[in-house]
């Protein structure tokens, strides 16, 4: 299969707006934005020296696919845009980038992770050992680590400018939130985790949890569902085929890369040790298989 040099450093000729560890904002003017997906990888929150080759492209492959999945349930901030519509400073770049970016419309987002979870696993399974509780949800005894919760749940964080989103009651969260916005992106967050988790299911993979953003639209007012969604990187995608109640499934995209990173005794301190290219095939090959089961397509690099 061909495939092309990877991305990790992505040059946009706009105005830059903020950087993530692994994708980029960048300013359209009016009531536009460009969002851009590297191919920049990042393990027990270090990014890696090596990119995983079309990592960006097969990310906003899956972000763009669920959009239109679920655009019945939710609005969201997807402005399907041909290349000709763009600014002329940034569509050579973005022919560079190569199905790296989506044009998204501007929001006043809401200041509130939107967690649902749908299996007791991570921070989860630690509270409900301690608690027989997920973030003051109260679950029935005798849960296993993995297992799948009665419903799913929405756990909300805050977003921590550094560090570790923290966890916060239902009640702090709608605090944050303009008046009667909270429970709106609540139900449509559950909904579209309902629908992906059980489309998700009947082609392999079991979504664990996932984490959505959500923004108001100035121009109609409207809850509606931003960032990348349902990807790996915002998610946990196990193989139905591993999962087993009692302990917690490989990941589908980072296992092969953890369980090397953990063999090689990395103490997760920066800087990340080099990765071999067969650790970085491995890798690709996790997410190549993510985005083939969930779309239905081939990736043709
Ligand atoms: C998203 C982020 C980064 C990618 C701001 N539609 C929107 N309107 C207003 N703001 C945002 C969005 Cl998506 C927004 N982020 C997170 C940071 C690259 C996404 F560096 N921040």
């Amino acid at each position: 299969m061909s495939q092309t040099a990877a991305v990790s450093t992505v040059e946009v000729d706009l105005p830059h707006l903020s950087s993530g560890k692994v994708r980029e904002l960048f300013d359209l003017g009016g009531d536009g934005l460009l969002f851009v997906a590297s191919d920049r990888i990042s393990a027990y929150d270090v990014v890696m020296p090596q990119a995983i080759p079309d990592k960006g492209r097969l990310l906003t492959g899956m972000s763009i696919f669920w959009f239109g999945a679920t655009s019945d349930i939710c609005p969201n901030h997807y402005v399907p845009t041909p290349l000709e519509n763009l600014p002329r400073a940034a569509r050579e770049d973005l022919a560079a980038l190569g199905g790296r970016h989506m044009v998204v419309r501007r929001l006043e987002m809401l200041p509130v992770e939107f967690v649902v979870r749908g299996y007791l696993v991570g921070s989860g399974w630690k509270d409900y050992k301690r608690t027989g509780a997920v973030c003051g949800i109260a679950l029935p005894p005798g849960m296993r680590e993995a297992e799948q919760l009665p419903e799913p749940i929405f756990t909300p964080a805050t977003k921590a400018t550094v560090g570790h989103d923290e966890n916060i009651s239902e009640a702090q969260a709608a605090d944050l939130c303009p008046p009667g916005t909270l429970k709106i992106a609540r139900d449509y967050a559950v909904g579209v985790y309902r629908r992906a988790a059980d489309y998700a299911r009947n082609r392999g993979i079991i979504l664990a949890d996932t984490k959505f953003e959500f923004g108001l639209d100035p121009a109609s007012g409207e809850v509606t569902l931003a960032d990348e969604v349902l990807t790996p990187d915002s998610s946990r995608f196990w193989p139905a085929d591993r999962w087993e109640p009692g302990s917690t499934p490989p990941s589908l995209d980072k296992q092969y890369l953890r369980d090397w990173l953990d063999a090689a005794a990395w103490d997760h301190s920066p800087p990340a040790p080099d990765l071999p290219p067969d650790v970085v095939d491995r890798t690709r090959a996790g997410y190549v298989e993510a985005y083939e089961r969930l779309t239905g397509r081939t990736f043709d690099a």
